[in-house]
C-alpha cells in the first residue's frame, strides 16, 4: 500500500510541454504529458521502451499526441458528436494535490495524480460538469497502472452517459510475428465493415492486413506475444468490458499525417475500453476504470503461448 506522498519529477518535454517523470528501480520510468494526461512512455528495467510513439507524432495543441496511451473520454471514435475520441486527450490536465484517496494493493511510490475538469468551451461542445481524475502508478515489478475515476459534478440533477478507451499503442518487433491471446471465439464490430457483428474463429488473433475490430464483453485479461523479443504485454482490466484491436496497416498509415508509414510494422494498439454498454453516471456517482499492462517473457511450448501459464 503506497502511503508516503508520491514521488515524481515535473520536467519540460518535447516543444516545452510540461512532463512528469516517474522512475521506479533500475532503468524502469515513465512519462505522462500534462497536454491530454498522456502518457507517452514505459520503460523495463533495460530502459526499453514499451509503447509506441510515432515517428511523426506533434507535439502542439490541439493535435492529439499519436502514441503511447491516449484518453478516449467521453467519447471513443464515433460514439457521440464529439470530435473523434473526445477532448480529454486534447486538453490540459494539472496534477491533483489533493486526490480523494484511492485504496491500491501498489507498493511504490512511482505515481501521480491528475484532473481535468470542463472549460466553458468544452461545456458548451458537452454541456456536463464533472471531475475526471486519473493515477499513473509504476509498480515495484515495473507494471505500469492507469486508474480513472469519473465523477457527475452536474449542479442540475442531470445525468450523463459518455463512451471510453485507454487507446495503447503497444511497441511491438514485427506485427507480422504478433499473437493476441485471450479475444478467441468473442463477438466483435468491424470497423472496416460498417461496425457489423462477427465472432472471432480463430485460436488467436494474427495480422497480415489492416484491421480494427471492437470485441465486446473480454476477459479481464488478454495477452500480446511479440516473439521476436519472446516478450509477452499481459492487459489487466476492471470496468472496461470492450477491447479494441487496430493496426491501420500500409494503406491506412500513408492516410494518417502524424503516422510513419513503416510505424504500422513496430505496433499495435489493443485498447481496453467501454463502447458497447455506455457509462451513465447520476450526478454524485463515480465511475473507475483501471487498467494494468505488464511485460513478461513469453513462454512457448510448440509455438504456442500456454494461455494459463501467462493469463493467471
Ligand atoms: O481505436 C481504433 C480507431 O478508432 C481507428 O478507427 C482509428 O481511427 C484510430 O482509432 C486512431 O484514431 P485517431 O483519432 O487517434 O487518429
Amino acid at each position: 500500500m503506497a502511503t508516503e506522498r508520491p514521488s515524481f519529477e515535473l520536467a519540460k518535454g518535447i516543444n516545452g510541454l510540461d512532463k512528469i517523470i516517474l522512475r521506479e528501480s533500475r532503468n524502469r520510468s515513465a512519462e505522462v504529458y500534462l497536454y491530454g494526461g498522456h502518457v507517452t512512455s514505459w520503460k523495463n528495467e533495460n530502459g526499453e521502451e514499451l509503447l509506441h510513439l510515432s515517428s511523426k507524432a506533434v507535439f502542439k495543441a490541439p493535435k492529439p499526441i499519436r502514441g503511447g496511451i491516449p484518453l478516449c473520454f467521453p467519447q471513443f471514435s464515433n460514439f457521440g458528436t464529439l470530435e473523434q475520441h473526445g477532448f480529454a486527450r486534447n486538453r490540459i490536465w494539472e496534477v491533483d494535490a489533493s486526490p480523494p484517496p484511492l485504496p491500491t494493493n501498489s507498493s511504490s511510490n512511482a505515481y501521480v495524480d491528475l484532473i481535468l475538469r470542463p472549460s466553458e468551451d468544452d461545456l458548451k461542445a458537452w454541456p456536463h460538469n464533472f471531475e475526471f481524475r486519473m493515477r499513473v502508478d509504476l509498480g515495484s515489478e515495473g507494471e505500469l497502472t492507469l486508474t480513472s475515476r469519473i465523477r457527475n459534478t452536474n449542479s442540475d440533477g442531470k445525468p450523463f452517459t459518455f463512451t471510453f478507451a485507454y487507446h495503447t499503442y503497444f511497441s511491438v518487433s514485427d506485427i507480422s510475428e504478433v499473437r493476441v491471446e485471450g479475444l478467441e471465439t468473442l463477438d466483435y464490430l468491424d470497423n472496416l465493415k460498417n461496425r457489423e457483428r462477427f465472432t472471432e474463429q480463430g485460436d488467436a488473433i494474427t495480422f497480415e492486413s489492416e484491421t480494427d475490430k471492437i470485441y465486446l464483453s473480454t476477459p479481464t485479461k488478454i495477452a500480446i506475444l511479440d516473439h521476436e523479443k519472446k516478450r509477452t504485454f499481459v492487459v489487466r482490466k476492471d470496468g472496461l468490458a470492450d477491447a479494441v484491436v487496430w493496426n491501420p496497416w500500409d494503406k491506412r498509415s500513408k492516410t494518417i499525417s502524424d503516422l510513419g508509414d513503416e510505424d504500422y510494422k513496430h505496433m499495435l494498439c489493443v485498447e481496453a475500453a467501454a463502447i458497447e454498454r455506455p457509462i451513465t453516471l447520476k450526478p454524485g456517482e463515480e465511475w473507475k476504470g483501471r487498467l494494468e499492462l505488464s511485460a513478461v517473457p513469453s513462454s512457448y511450448s510448440s509455438g504456442q503461448l500456454d494461455p494459463k501459464k501467462v493469463l493467471e
